[in-house]
């Protein structure tokens, strides 16, 4: 498509950051595009470093992702796993006999002195995806859930092995404060910066929090896509936690609110458009089935983001 953006940066957690940034992928090309994916979920399973949201941008833009889940591999296997629950290993994380291939390759060349932001690279370059995809930083930088009664859990056991249960207090982040000079590279030269429809609270305040990154935002072109559609999470925890952390109902100006002078516009869902006054609002179908409803949606996106001077 013809547009007037030469450089455009996402930022992104799993699934539904995920499929939206494939949609810009399509729609851009490779060349104008960087993703900024939160890591904050990552965490050590099985002696292996395992980063989801990485790994869901990378099988999602590769188009190797399971089309129902939105994260893994499509027709992956768990024999491993199986195995695993015999010797009376952790199960509760479903690490797919094809997806540990990911791991295993993250985490030697880890060990190996490797930065994540080179490995990201270079797995994404294996698989065929032509776009910058970037760890928010090099060093672990961990979400952790306080919980009202069962003190802090880390990111996975919360939201996998307690399936989100625990009552949250707080969300704060632990270990590295310093995006990586990549990431504030890109930021610095981007023309358009997109909050993509993904978790505020966990997948992108995290990148938020870094270190420099808000205060590029600040300064540029930055459109929101929100998560909520017509009062509910499209995926993921999102819908519970809203009324937890700010006592109100889950909906599209509460991610406005969410993210305050940082944005100049927001797209929602049609309908979803009406509350919202406080900037210029796009109301548009943002529920993303296959691939052609991605670019249209990220076309829209573009389109509507020239429009704002
Ligand atoms: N999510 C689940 O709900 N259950 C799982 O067992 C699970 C395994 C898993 C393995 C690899 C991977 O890359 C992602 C995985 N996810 C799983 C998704 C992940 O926990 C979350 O969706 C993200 O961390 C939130 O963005």
């Amino acid at each position: 498509m013809s547009t007037p953006f030469k450089s455009v940066v996402a930022l992104s957690g799993g699934v539904g950051g995920a499929r939206f940034v494939h949609g810009l992928y399509g729609a851009l090309g490779g060349d104008a595009l960087s993703v900024v994916v939160n890591t904050a979920d990552d965490f050590e399973h099985w002696g292996l470093w395992v980063c989801p949201d990485l790994d869901t941008v990378m099988y999602t833009l590769a188009e190797v992702s399971n089309p129902e889940q939105g994260w893994g591999l499509a027709g992956e296997t768990f024999e491993a796993m199986g195995m695993m629950a015999r010797l009376g290993g952790e199960s509760w994380f479903k690490l797919g006999d094809r997806d540990l291939a990911t791991h295993i390759t993250r985490s030697s060349r880890l060990r190996a002195g490797e930065s994540l932001t080179e490995i990201t690279a270079c797995m994404n370059k294996s698989l065929g995806v032509r776009c910058r995809i970037l760890p928010m930083c090099d060093l672990p930088c961990q979400s952790r859930i306080e919980t009202l009664e069962e003190g802090t859990l880390d990111f996975q056991e919360w939201f996998v092995r307690r399936q989100g249960k625990p009552a949250l207090r707080r969300v704060f982040f632990e270990g590295e404060t310093t995006a990586s000079p990549q990431v504030l590279q890109r930021l610095e030269e981007a023309d358009l910066i997109v909050l993509t429809p993904s978790n505020p609270y966990v997948s992108i305040d995290p990148v938020l929090s870094l270190k420099g990154v808000r205060e590029i935002l600040e300064r540029k072109r930055v459109v929101g896509v929100s998560p909520i559609v017509e009062g509910r999470a499209v995926k993921g925890p999102l819908g519970a936690m809203i009324p937890a952390l700010t006592g109100k109902d889950p909906s599209a100006s509460v991610i406005v609110e969410h993210y305050g002078t940082l944005l100049d516009a927001m797209v929602t869902e049609t309908g979803d458009h009406t509350s919202i006054t406080s900037l210029p609002v796009l109301g548009t179908n943002t529920i993303m089935g296959g691939r052609q409803d991605r670019e249209r949606l990220a076309r829209e996106v573009l389109e509507f983001a020239e429009t704002l001077r």
